[in-house]
């Protein structure tokens, strides 16, 4: 990791204070490694966590695995993949860029930024570590109700308050992106100018503070049935099991466009630079991200059709499920477009990029199939589900976040990733995505139902379950080439330039890695594509806000001074107290509980006097 920004040489610094500086950092693009440093860690506990099953299930009346260890590893699996791996990535990303991208010191609330880390970091680790206290969670990733709000052990109570940490965590998180986009952009970055990754993040911060509050309450509710006799989701008890689904699921649905815009953003940023021409249709893939985000809340029953609301209900559903594809394919006709006629420089963004538009077309056609509610019937619950999310949410995202990986690595650390093992990386990937995930279609056509422990011969299943575990085998094999290529690029990686892509976004206008302040000169900003305008005359030479000022430019506003807040332990007290009084609740301690909140409160307090210093 490089630390360029700091005079003091490497080598005569003890680690512990490079790990001080990390532990109290306030700098957007360090909390945005730490995010993606941390999520990559958790994606390989979670792909492990893969692997056991698809070896588990590579052949017919295995035992390879209990059934109770089966059941915590794929709910622990899906828990971890989805809040805990893709989530953060794109908050890691967006963290890192989009003070850059709008021409930002940092982001707006820095603190603020520092504390969303440590509470999705203490959050993971409280989930993680279910495991070694008596067992994970094992009531799926969507928890359904009764059983989950009865399941005799507390390993539902793990799930319960670590996602309640992470969810604080999003929720500051996602006030911060809001309040960065709106107030913190450059002089003449207008809406309409700022890049598409920008409003990707932009709309996923609004899904969250839209969706969160509704998984929030019911995550509270089932903490209640299940430790303070409440009877919200119980039936025996006069609750109503259905009522979860809806609350889970009214944040559900918008969780996958919160997992998926921000990837839409990075193929829209990657895309014009590989064809070396403007996007095609900016306004639409910036309005149809609206539009899904609205859409998207309007869904969420799509995921219950089998529960009996009723044919209009279900009728209703669906229409809006199918809508949804709409505002979808505007933006892929507009990827095509973009593509279309371009003189394609073959690198491996380009390469993921357009394996990302594959995936997400097949995961699309599926998930315009599984909306339509007799069809739903017969393969809900079956592979077939598996098969369609996992091409949506996992080839797709996990595809477009290496472009964005491959992309911007070089900004990041000044180096670039090897362009051959990336090509190689993609075609195992891109192979292994498929051989894993399309025989799961067949396989849930033919009857096999998801969450199944094992099968028994004879059933027509044996091969194809033994084909999809070689390519999740394929999968683990190129993230192992992805690892070796961030090793490979950290010891001996050629070095990057500051624009080594020909990029047109502000980042790519600052040095490689950036300083701290982000940067030393801003160019104007007078089009959607500003470094660009640099770089080929259209535009205005290097200048400072205050140059464009002084030549009565109509964009620019004089110059503030760049104000940084110093390093601070505060948010990270603040959140050990906070999960110190989670694992009090664990374990019903008063005392703990007591003294967790009181370190809480010495974390706001001493925010506020940092705070009321600056
Ligand atoms: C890397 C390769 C991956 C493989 C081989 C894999 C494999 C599987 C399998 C076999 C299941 C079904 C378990 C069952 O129903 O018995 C499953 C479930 C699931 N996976 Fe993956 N997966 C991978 C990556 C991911 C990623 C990146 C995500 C992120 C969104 C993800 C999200 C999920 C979810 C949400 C479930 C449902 C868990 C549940 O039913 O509670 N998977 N996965
Ligand atoms: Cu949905």
């Amino acid at each position: 990791m490089t630390t360029t920004a700091v005079p003091v040489p490497e080598t005569r610094r003890r680690w512990l204070a490079v790990a001080w500086e990390w532990i109290t950092t306030v700098d957007h693009k360090k909390i945005g490694l730490m995010y993606v440093a941390t999520a990559i860690a958790f994606f390989l506990i979670g792909g492990l966590d893969a692997l056991l099953i698809r070896l588990q299930l590579a052949r017919a009346e295995n035992t390879f695995l209990s059934p109770q260890l089966y059941n915590e590893l794929f709910t622990m699996h899906g828990t971890i993949m989805v809040f805990l791996a893709i989530m953060p990535l794109n908050v890691g990303l967006g963290n890192y860029l989009v003070p850059l991208m709008i021409g930002a010191n940092d982001m707006a609330f820095p603190r603020l930024n520092a504390l969303s880390y440590w509470l999705f970091l203490f959050g993971g680790l409280l989930l993680l570590s279910s495991f070694a206290l008596g067992g994970a969670p094992d009531a799926g990733w969507f928890a359904y109700a009764p059983l989950s709000a009865t399941s005799p052990t507390n390993a539902v109570d793990f799930w319960i308050l670590g996602l309640l940490l992470t969810g604080v965590a999003s929720t500051l998180g996602a006030i911060n992106f809001i309040v960065t986009v709106f107030n913190l952009r450059a002089p003449g970055m207008s809406f309409g100018r700022m890049p598409l990754f920008v409003w990707g993040q932009l709309v996923t911060a609004f899904l969250l503070i839209w969706a969160l509050p509704s998984v929030t309450v019911g995550l509270i509710m089932l903490y209640f049935d299940r430790n303070f006799g409440t009877a919200f989701f119980i039936p025996e008890r006069g609750g109503d099991p259905l009522l979860w689904q809806h609350l889970f699921w009214f944040f559900g649905h918008p969780e996958v466009y919160i997992m998926i815009l921000p990837i839409f953003g990075i193929i829209s940023e990657v895309l014009p630079v590989f064809a070396r021409k403007p996007i095609f249709g900016y306004a639409f893939i910036a309005y149809s991200s609206v539009a899904i985000g609205f859409l998207g809340f309007t869904v969420w029953a799509h995921h219950m059709f089998a529960v009996g609301m009723g044919p209009l209900a279900n009728a209703a559903f669906a229409a809006t499920s199918m809508l949804i594809a709409v505002p979808t394919g505007v933006k892929i006709f507009n990827w095509i477009a973009t593509l279309w006629g371009g003189s394609l420089n073959f690198k491996p963004p380009l390469y993921f990029a357009v394996g990302f538009i594959v995936m997400f077309i097949i995961g699309g056609i599926t998930g315009v199939m599984l909306a339509s509610p007799p069809l739903d019937l017969q393969l809900t619950d079956t592979y077939f589900v598996v098969a369609h999310f996992h091409y949506v949410l996992v080839s797709a995202a996990v595809l477009g976040l290496f472009a964005g990986f491959y992309y911007w690595w070089p900004k990041m650390f000044g180096h670039m990733l090897g362009e051959r093992l990336g090509k190689l990386q993609f075609w195992l990937m891109f192979i292994g995505f498929n051989v894993t995930f399309f025989p799961m279609h067949y396989l849930g056509m033919i009857g096999m139902p998801r969450r199944t422990w094992t099968y028994a011969h004879g059933l027509g299943w044996d091969t194809w379950n033994l084909v999809a575990s070689l390519g999740a085998l394929t999968i683990g094999l190129s993230v192992l080439v992805f690892l070796w290529n961030v090793w490979l690029s950290a010891r001996y990686g050629q070095r990057a330039d500051n624009d080594p892509w020909d990029g047109h976004t502000l980042e790519w206008a600052t040095t490689s890695p950036p300083p701290a302040h982000n940067f030393d000169r801003l160019p104007l900003i007078r089009s959607r594509r500003p470094v660009w305008d640099l770089k080929y005359g259209e535009g205005a030479p290097l200048t400072t806000p205050r140059d464009a000022v002084a030549a009565g430019r109509p964009e620019a506003e004089p110059p503030q001074a760049v104000h940084l807040p110093p390093p601070t332990f505060y948010p990270i007290v603040l959140a050990f107290g906070l999960t110190m009084a989670a694992y009090a609740l664990l374990y019903a301690s008063i005392l703990f509980i007591v003294l967790g909140l009181s370190i809480v409160f010495i974390g706001i307090a001493g925010l506020a006097s940092q705070a009321a210093r600056d």
